[in-house]
């Protein structure tokens, strides 16, 4: 089942999608249906089923849902550490040893404010000359931690400004726009084995690719359960929130955003999360 989100006479409510259709969940939104699926402790797809509205509409997806907090895990994949302790030049390599460290790089990514879905635009910061598209598998949560389900991210990032000083990190990677969600949640219990999913990325410009890369999730060098224990130490993350599992495929700088492009992330098990870039 494909849940998410739409707009329709001007308020967002959650949806079914089937056959490019949208059956709307009456008076609830995304996290409104993972709230009441866990009090009434029932699976969030039998929920959605029970509560669809038999109408469908020719709408599609908005931003999934209103995410509490994002939440941003890095240097999960080999290939992301690799790189940024070369891009870095630090002597420590400090993204190789938490790599290899137990407790992971967690970091704030935002709220719902900096949040787009399918179809928006991600955001060039104008103090960044290398903002860097960063596909990622997202976790969506229900309370205390549990998994509710699965979607695409966009850890859209200004590299150049991380590459500065390690201490900028949370200028590159918050700001209007900087991350994209969707286009769709796969629940928990429907998502196959979350780390045998083949994902690509691709960046068009003027019409033609400019950079096309993928990563198999069987690369993700921590279980996710492992990322959400260490986000959830002393930290009461509220349900709803997204946790943004690391990024396996490197853009090179050729491949740094400018406005226009458009860049798109597929896993076929949840879709293709499509945004343009803008200035923002
Ligand atoms: O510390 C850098 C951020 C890493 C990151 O976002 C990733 O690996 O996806
Ligand atoms: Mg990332």
């Amino acid at each position: 089942m494909r849940l998410g989100q739409i707009k329709l006479e001007g308020a967002t409510v959650a949806a079914v999608f089937e056959d490019g259709m949208a059956r709307p969940i009456p008076a609830h939104n995304m996290l409104d249906l993972i709230k009441r699926a866990e009090v009434q402790g029932e699976p969030l797809s039998s929920l959605a089923a029970q509560l669809a509205s038999r109408h469908a509409e020719s709408l599609q997806p908005v931003l999934p849902i209103y995410p509490p907090e994002v939440w941003g895990c890095g240097c999960t994949y080999e290939a992301s550490s690799s790189f940024r302790d070369a891009e870095h030049g630090t002597r420590e390599g400090m993204y190789a040893h938490v790599y290899r460290e137990p407790r992971p790089e967690i970091f704030f990514k935002g709220t719902a404010r900096v949040c787009v879905g399918s179809g928006k635009s991600i955001g060039i910061r104008p103090d960044s000359q290398f903002t860097a598209a960063e596909p990622e598998l997202a976790v969506v949560l229900g309370s205390k931690g549990r998994v509710a389900g699965f979607t695409l991210a966009n850890d859209v990032s200004a590299w150049d400004i991380e590459r500065e000083n390690a201490l900028y990190l949370p200028q590159s990677k918050v700001y209007d726009c900087c991350c994209a969600l969707g286009p769709v949640i796969i629940p928990a219990e429907q998502f196959p084995d979350p780390y045998s999913l083949e994902m690509s990325c691709v960046i068009v410009r003027d019409g033609k690719e400019l950079f096309s890369g993928s990563i198999n999730t069987s690369k993700l060098h921590r279980r996710i359960e492992t990322l959400i224990e260490y986000l959830m130490r002393a930290n009461r993350v509220p349900a709803g929130s997204v946790v943004l599992t690391g990024t396996g495929i490197i853009v090179p700088r050729e491949a740094a955003l400018a406005p226009g492009d458009i860049v798109t992330i597929t896993v076929a098990e949840i879709g293709a999360l499509t945004n343009t870039v803008a200035a923002v």
